[in-house]
């Protein structure tokens, strides 16, 4: 069975410091409502990139005592700042995450050479599992199958968290590597990614749509193709109502309104206006109230 983990969002308070009892509410509501199969902990969704390695540590932490051992953890541990990126994973490895995970280095138009020297030195003094962050839209940094497969020829690089809408570079690197670990990153394409041999997905839409996605899962697996694209439209209809009243905002407010309290997001991130809060509302009643929380 294909693997399904939420992107683990982070709480904040109103003066952008991390509310943790949020955070663990998250862990817990994927746990007990979504039979999550695991979290992607620090990655875009978890706003990772505007938090200081204290804040990350107090959530990896936290984290990973709410799950004990009940779910897959993979700890987002990459960052510009490389000393910070290695401490991280030596901290996350040593509290017992059974994988890691670090985006391409970003914003200096690095070399390849530079970004697999950044992988290797990350991986060095860790005894861990690492799966590649690979998202172009955000990073503007593409690989291509060449370059994948360089970085394989580290054993601890075990995959990639591929959230890039390239599906014939997706289906070549299936291809080429069957034994890789490959999650698919983008929501709205999961059933493509399903269709070119991806071993699951991880995502922020999970997080409050985990039981339509896995149900698509599981008919597509049984081969039903049509069910599966039905299941995909639903989704699409959800994502494409979220993405418009502002992702990560939105997605809190959704956890509000399924009885958790996500917080807010820190700026330069959206606070919720009365528009957006309207607006999530009418996303849950149209996508959640009578179909009993999408169970
Ligand atoms: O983890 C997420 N990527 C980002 C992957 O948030 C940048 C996706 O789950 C998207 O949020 C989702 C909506 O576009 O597919």
């Amino acid at each position: 069975m294909k693997k399904l983990y939420s992107a683990l969002m982070t709480a904040f308070n109103e003066d952008g410091s991390v509310n943790l009892d949020g955070v663990r509410a998250m862990v817990r509501y994927n746990i007990d409502v979504n039979h999550i199969d695991g979290l992607y902990v620090g990655g875009s969704t978890g706003e990772t990139f505007m938090l200081n390695m204290d804040e990350k540590k107090a959530i990896f932490k936290a984290v990973y005592e709410e799950a004990n051992g009940a779910i897959d953890l993979i700890a987002q541990v990459g960052s510009l700042n490389i000393t910070e990126a290695k401490e991280l994973a030596r901290y996350v490895t040593a509290l017992g995450y059974p994988m890691i995970s670090a985006v391409t280095p970003f914003y200096y138009n690095f070399t390849f050479e530079q970004i697999k020297n950044y992988y290797n030195e990350i991986l060095a003094d860790v005894d861990n599992k690492l799966v590649v962050y690979s998202i172009p839209a955000l990073t503007g940094v593409s690989l291509s199958l060449d370059q994948f497969a360089e970085l394989f020829e580290n054993p601890k690089i075990v995959g990639i968290k591929y959230t890039n809408p390239d599906f014939y570079l997706l289906e070549r690197v299936r291809e080429r590597f069957p034994d890789k670990l490959l999650l698919s990153g983008f929501d709205e394409m999961l059933l493509p990614a399903l269709s070119v041999g991806v071993d699951g997905a991880i995502g922020s839409t999970f997080n409050v749509n985990a039981p339509r996605a896995k149900r698509e899962i599981a008919a597509f697996e049984a081969g039903d193709n049509e069910q599966a694209l039905a299941l995909q439209r639903e989704s699409n209809d959800l994502i494409a109502a979220i993405l418009n009243n502002d992702l990560y905002p939105t997605i809190k407010l959704l956890f509000k309104e399924l009885g958790v309290d996500a917080g807010i997001c820190k700026q330069p991130m959206s606070a919720p206006t009365p528009q957006m809060k309207a607006g999530a509302h009418e996303i849950y009643t149209r996508f959640f109230q009578n179909s009993g929380e999408e169970k």
